[in-house]
């Protein structure tokens, strides 16, 4: 028996059906989104045979060494979304301040704003594990004429979709315009992601947990109290759980996502406010797992109704099922 194929393309204009009064602009950039996503999958998957792995030799804002693949991510996304005219700003991990766009290729007054991580995790690039680009839409706030951080700095419950692309054993793209998650396997032999994952739910039972336990000496005390329960035997609960830590947020969140789990990246005494970026790593990432039935918090506030005042800001960041949130927030609540 064989079955329809349906493509990224397909179902979001399909989706878009849903309402009348669109223009297709969303779909548009969605679409430039997706086909930079095949190019930098092209890329990644050449990594170790061309003479593309390795630092570029440059520092980026938050001090990190850059790899060249994150810079090919970086001007490849920022190629495609210029091109289709439709973002008015983008800001991403790789670029100190936000890039406007406005009026810079078409007539039409661009309506929509892009955040981004173009390869996150770049650190796994030379041994192989997977990497992935996370993004985040919006709609600007400013005036015609006017775009700038002021329409990036939003809180995350104004997203208008979000997602990210796992480059692992096959490349996929998981997406969410706020009406569930939907996950799209690229198949190479045709070049198009299709549809493999529809409406994901993220089980609310989780087993798994995932955290750098490196850390846990200067984790508080509420947090490690809920890493030792993760580790506790109990059969009614199905402890203990499953540690699982790749250090790629994205793949480290697909799974759990896909499995049931929660992911914490908690403040640290390197990082006191934590390591991850609220406007391109935690909120995508929280939008697309309530949408699955998960939630985020930074421990005491849900991640998306954090007002971010700053581009590259850090936020302790936990996201997951429902019980294993529940149970960290009760860790919390007692030993904080
Ligand atoms: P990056 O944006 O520089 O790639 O760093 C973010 C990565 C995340 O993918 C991952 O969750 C985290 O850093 C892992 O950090 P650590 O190595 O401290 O556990
Ligand atoms: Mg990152």
């Amino acid at each position: 028996m064989s079955h329809r194929i349906v493509t990224l393309n397909q179902f979001i204009v399909e989706q878009q059906k849903d309402f009348p009064c669109s223009e297709g602009r969303l779909t548009r950039l969605l679409s430039d989104i997706g086909a930079a996503a095949k190019v930098i999958t092209r890329e990644v998957r050449k990594a170790g045979l061309v003479d593309i792995l390795g630092a570029l030799g440059s520092v980026n804002v938050q001090g990190e060494e850059v790899q060249k693949l994150d810079d090919y991510a970086n001007s490849t996304l920022q190629g495609f979304i210029k091109a289709g005219g439709e973002c008015a700003v983008i800001a991403s991990e790789e670029d100190d301040d936000v890039v406007v766009l406005e009026n810079t290729y078409h007539h039409i007054q661009p309506k929509y704003v892009v955040a981004m991580d173009p390869l996150d995790g770049s650190s796994n690039i030379d041994v192989n594990a997977s990497i992935g680009t996370i993004f985040s839409i919006y709609r600007r706030v400013s005036a015609q004429g006017n775009a700038g951080k002021e329409d990036v700095l939003q809180k995350g419950s104004e997203q208008v979709a979000a997602g990210y692309v796992i480059y692992g054993s096959s490349t996929m793209l998981v997406l969410t315009t706020g009406n569930g998650v939907n996950g799209f396997t690229l198949d190479p032999s045709i070049g198009e992601f299709c549809l493999s994952h529809p409406s994901i739910c993220m089980k609310p039972e989780g087993m798994i947990y995932s955290v750098n336990e490196q850390n846990y000496h200067s984790f508080s005390q509420g947090t490690q109290r809920f890493i030792d329960y993760c580790k506790e035997t109990d059969t009614a609960t199905g402890r203990p759980y499953s540690a699982r830590y790749i250090g790629s947020l994205v793949a480290d969140f697909h799974r759990n996502l896909l499995k049931g789990g929660i992911f914490m990246y908690p403040s640290t005494q390197k990082a006191p406010i934590g390591k991850l970026r609220l406007v391109y790593e935690c909120n995508p990432m929280a939008f697309i797992a309530e949408q699955a039935g998960g939630r985020a918090t930074n421990g005491t506030l849900r991640i998306l109704d954090i007002k971010p005042t700053e581009l590259h800001q850090r936020v302790p960041f936990a996201v997951g099922s429902e019980n294993l949130m529940d149970q960290l927030q009760t860790h919390l609540t007692a030993w904080g």
